[in-house]
């Protein structure tokens, strides 16, 4: 099975990225290994902390974080780093022309039951025009140049794409090397399977609500097919699902908190997870934009949710063009 090296050497991937890339899967190497000795680790269970998102810190959300903060920043290939766990911006070296943002460890809610998290990223560069700051990571999806997940499951894999398509690679742990395990993933154009959280069923907007309950009509009601449904309440594993085997995920606006109308952040999960889907022959939208078309105005931005296989995610946009309501998220 081939390396992650040669098989991006022979994208003609950047030596300097492929060098952040490998930093980066370092970290995560670190982080499997933390997250299979479980307790026995000490890293388990929460902090007295919140995040800037209100969220409170688990150890391995401060551990993961602060293991790939500071190993890109040694690099010097790093302009600058953005992570959900960072309020702010951390400026790396002023003449390196990366940015990277990331999701430490994307569902750690999942930690403490065993269940499988995720470390999502994304990689930009700095932009053309002078930018500092938060202002440079203000960029459309579209502009990524590299994006991906490690996924912590019964196996660690890399799943990623740098524009050319998406692989799957999986951690063999005797050499401690990512090993190229699925050439082109794509997601089957149809499917039978949704994951959204439906305990916030009364909180969607009219259109999600009558599309749920066609699907959930099954095969009397006017989709005529029975439908099945997950959650895995980690993005990283429930895309990767939807990768794997096809699906629809849904995180989209409600109104159970009308100053949070919606979830899941743009920057470093909604945008990387849009160019593997993209990448991988799926749509994703936020109902009524593409969202990597979206233009950022924060770098914690949150966003509204629908990717997967495309001629579902088309159906569900079906329902928002034909029942009119007041949108709860800011276009
Ligand atoms: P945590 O990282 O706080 O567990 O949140 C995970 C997440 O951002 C995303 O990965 C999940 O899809 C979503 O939140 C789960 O949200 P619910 O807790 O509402 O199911």
């Amino acid at each position: 099975m081939q390396r992650l090296i040669p098989v991006l050497n022979s994208d003609h991937v950047p030596l300097h990225l492929i060098s952040v890339i490998n930093t980066l899967l370092t970290a995560a190497k670190e982080i499997s290994h933390r997250l299979h000795q479980g307790s026995l680790a000490g890293t388990l269970g929460s902090t007295l902390d919140e995040n800037i998102q209100g969220e409170t810190q688990k150890k391995l959300d401060i551990v993961s974080n602060q293991l790939i903060k500071n190993m890109l920043l040694e690099t010097n290939l790093v302009h600058a780093v953005a992570s959900e766990e960072e309020d702010d911006v951390v400026m790396g070296n002023p003449d390196a022309k990366y940015l990277v943002a990331f999701d430490p460890l994307d569902g750690s809610s999942n930690i403490d039951i065993n269940g499988s998290v995720g470390t999502i990223f994304t990689i930009l560069e700095k932009p053309d025009h002078a930018a500092e700051g938060k202002e440079l990571f203000l960029q459309t999806g579209d502009e990524q140049i590299a994006a991906g997940y490690i996924l912590y499951g019964p196996s660690t894999m890399l799943v990623m794409t740098t524009g050319k398509g998406v692989r799957a690679y999986t951690l063999d742990h005797t050499v401690g090397e990512f090993l190229l395990t699925v050439e082109k993933l794509e997601i089957p154009k149809t499917t039978q399977e949704f994951a959204i959280n439906m305990s916030n069923q009364r909180f969607w907007a009219e259109p999600m609500k009558h599309y749920i309950a066609d699907l959930l009509s099954g095969s009397e009601g006017p989709r005529a097919k029975n439908f099945n449904m997950r959650w895995n309440a980690a993005m990283v594993s429930d895309v990767h699902r939807v990768l794997t085997r096809s699906g629809i995920f849904m995180y989209p606006a409600d109104c159970k908190n009308s100053d949070k109308p919606c979830k899941l952040r743009l920057l470093y999960e909604a945008n990387p997870m849009s160019f593997l889907v993209e990448q991988a022959g799926g749509r994703s939208s936020t109902g009524y934009e593409r969202i990597m078309s979206l233009q950022p105005t924060d770098i914690h931005q949150r966003v509204s949710v629908i990717m997967g296989s495309k001629e579902e995610v088309d159906e569900c946009l079906g329902y928002y063009k034909k029942i009119p309501c007041t949108r709860f998220d800011s276009p």
